[in-house]
């Protein structure tokens, strides 16, 4: 697979890079784009309706160059043809990954171990439309025959945070007469206040999970099924409230939905790169088949262009490069992903398990400890909002953090100066990160010396700007399939597996040993560390004195 390639340091471009870099960190953004009036035009690449302006980022031409030397030399033209033919590049689940299959249109065909999943993800597509169609249209009815109005999605983490986002940022093309809610988390709450105003009989709870066995679903989900079967009484009233999206049909009838509501889908899609797949369901009721379909059809211009586009005009590959840049140059520990739209709220939180439960990973394929940096922290607030609270510190602390701002052309809610304002916000801070505020020119604007100082700005900040039209289904896949790729693009330079994730699964599985010590008597041994052990005591000394009362 990538034997032939040495790892990513000793690669001639890495270690010319190495000794580049030295060179442009001395370099001011004030300088470069004096040197080159045309800086702003030519670092600007377009692609699917997606201006990418690059020329904020402290690069030369020769950094590029560079850059693009080390994707052509880390192998990544063939590894993207790799995840695009199905095959296993999930080395440590020896998995496809092949979620630009589930975007894939009707004619294409991709050969997983024989088989084309093509017809399969239509087909799934297919029963996902005609049942949200029917819930759309009030057809689907609820076990005492009134129709559905409240959709709550059951499900965590790759489960929970594409649906919530999507969600979210699609809102406006909503159905206002449903309710939309998701539960993700163990902690009681989040079903309690979920459901609290809800009719049993109006409710429709989709149990999205692929293994079904996650501990935070199923315990919400059976929780869900009693506060069902409270209002609704008989046990037939679940295959009416309930339907699951799983590549798990053994657990979801054990569970007791009947199998003819269960959404596949299958272990070639990774829980964090699934909401276009049957995760999309609550997504699909909430927009409708024609904009989820315009969705997907977003995603997979994305992935041609992706798949196609040489490096040098290849947004996904050069975001991937540019992030690299930094963390592994620079030394930046983290990025910030700043959407200057509303319907935007979740997307940075989306994004943080795209990429650092992609990207958070310390050996490399063949299990060697990388001497590198792997992902960067991503995080995030909408715009404007971030601006009152913690981009004081983009602008004066002593951190470097790349920044991603994201922009829409046409706005969603036009409303008096609103947008304008919005924007020229956008553009506003791009450009003081950039280029600060000299002494000269704080002292010039007769700023007294002893003040000065706190009134500078070194600039010199990088950014990129992304600039899209209008936040459309389209466009929303479009923006996530950039951010999949660019993740990609860097799990190939730094020879990680971008697919895994035992992380999670060690999380999974922790709390399975101290959950019977909580639920059982007092009297067992704890075997704990001398902390872990003191906790526990403490926790169930004060729930029985609460208990108690
Ligand atoms: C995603 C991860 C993880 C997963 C959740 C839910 O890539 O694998 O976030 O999505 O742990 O898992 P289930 O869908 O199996 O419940």
């Amino acid at each position: 697979m990538t034997s032939s390639i040495p790892p990513p340091t000793k690669r001639a471009a890495w270690q010319a890079l190495e000794a580049h870099y030295p060179k442009v960190r001395e370099l001011h953004l004030r300088d470069l784009f004096a040197g080159d009036p045309k800086r702003g035009e030519r670092l600007t690449a377009e692609a699917v309706g997606i201006t990418f302006d690059y020329s904020k980022h402290r690069i030369t031409d020769e950094t590029l160059g560079l850059l693009l030397r080390l994707a052509e030399q880390s192998g990544l033209r063939d590894r993207i043809e790799a995840m695009f033919r199905g095959e296993k590049i999930n080395v440590t689940e020896k998995r496809a990954v092949l979620h630009v299959a589930l975007r894939a249109p009707k004619e294409q065909s991709i050969i997983v171990d024989g088989e084309d999943v093509v017809p399969q993800v239509h087909a799934v597509l297919d029963k996902m439309a005609d049942f949200s169609t029917r819930v759309r249209r009030g057809e689907w009815k609820g076990h005492t025959g009134k129709p559905i109005r409240n959709v709550i999605n059951i499900g965590i983490g790759g489960s929970d945070l594409g649906p919530v986002m999507a969600y979210e940022a699609l809102r406006y093309y909503s159905r206002r007469d449903l309710t939309f809610r998701f539960v993700s988390n163990i902690d009681g709450t989040d079903f309690a206040e979920a459901t609290r105003d809800l009719d049993a009989e109006e409710t429709l709870f989709i149990i999205s999970s692929k293994t079904f066995t996650t501990l935070e679903t199923m315990t919400n989900a059976h929780t869900a099924r009693d506060w069902a079967l409270r209002t609704l009484k008989h046990p037939a009233a679940v295959a009416r409230h309930f339907v699951a999206v799983s590549t798990n049909a053994e657990e979801v009838a054990k569970f007791g939905i009947d199998t003819a509501n269960m959404f596949e889908f299958w272990d070639w899609v990774g829980g964090r790169y699934s909401m276009d797949s049957a995760i999309g369901l609550s997504t699909m009721i909430a927009i409708g088949p024609e904009n989820f379909r315009a969705m997907l059809d977003g995603f997979h211009q994305m992935d041609e262009h992706f798949r196609t586009a040489p490096f040098e005009r290849n947004l996904p590959a050069l975001m991937g490069l540019l992030g690299l840049w930094y963390n592994n140059f620079f030394g930046a520990q983290t990025m910030a992903v700043l959407p200057y739209e509303q319907y935007l709220k979740r997307f940075p939180a989306y994004l943080q398990q795209l990429t650092m439960e992609s990207n958070g990973k310390h050996v490399a394929l063949d299990g060697t400890e990388v001497v590198y940096q792997t992902g960067p922290i991503y995080w995030g607030e909408p715009g404007t909002n971030g601006q009152h609270s913690f981009y004081q510190l983009f602008h004066q602390g002593t951190k470097l953090i790349p920044c991603d701002f994201i922009g829409f052309v046409q706005p969603l809610n036009p409303l008096g100066r609103h947008h304008d304002l919005l924007m020229a916000n956008v553009f506003a801070q791009a450009e003081a990160l950039a280029f600060g505020k000299t002494p000269q020119e704080v002292r010039a604007e007769g700023v007294p010396a002893w003040l000065a100082p706190h009134r500078t700005f070194e600039g010199n900040r990088p950014s990129s700007t992304i600039l899209l039209e209008r936040l459309t289904p389209t466009a929303l896949g479009k923006l996530v399939a950039l951010y999949e790729h660019s993740v990609f693009t860097q799990g190939v330079l730094w020879d990680i597996d971008s697919f895994d994730q035992w992380g999670v699964e060690l999380g999974k599985a922790l709390a399975a040993r101290i959950i019977p010590e909580l639920e059982t008597g007092a009297s067992r041994q704890l075997q704990h560390d001398s902390s872990t052990n003191a906790l526990i005591r403490r926790y169930k000394r004060s729930r029985e004195v609460s208990h108690g009362r």
